[in-house]
């Protein structure tokens, strides 16, 4: 009686770890998928790049609307070689309230006094 419960014990912690091998594979695939932001700068809901990502793909020394983190983006990731202003109004009028060098990341905007209020970003050449 007791060996029998063992046993199916033993069978049952069997399929559980198929199971989370199966689960780590495909997290593995998502993550990378979700890893877009490889040419351009990139901003992120929350801090420590999590939440809803947007990204703007360097297409010459432009102004972007931000469409769906518009003041919400509390971090970033610039991949670019160059230096990224962000501004708190549309279409990058007024003044710049914050800059990312080229090739930077900022995993909270707080402490530059931009959190949630990014609205454009403008590539600048360095
Ligand atoms: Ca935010
Ligand atoms: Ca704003």
């Amino acid at each position: 009686m007791k060996r029998a419960t063992v046993r199916s014990a033993g069978v049952v912690a069997l399929v559980l770890a198929s199971l989370v091998g199966v689960g780590s594979t495909a997290q593995a695939e998502t993550s990378q998928a979700l890893s877009t932001c490889v040419l351009g700068l990139c901003l992120y809901e929350n801090d420590y790049w999590a939440g809803a990502e947007e990204e703007f793909m360097f297409e010459g020394y432009v102004c972007y609307n931000s469409l769906t983190v518009n003041n919400k983006a509390s971090s970033m990731r610039n991949n670019s070689g160059a230096r990224v202003q962000f501004y708190d109004s549309a279409n990058c009028s007024g003044a710049y309230g914050y800059a990312a060098s080229p090739h930077s990341e900022d995993a909270d905007l707080t402490n530059n006094g931009f959190d949630n209020k990014t609205s454009s970003i403008k590539y600048i050449k360095v």
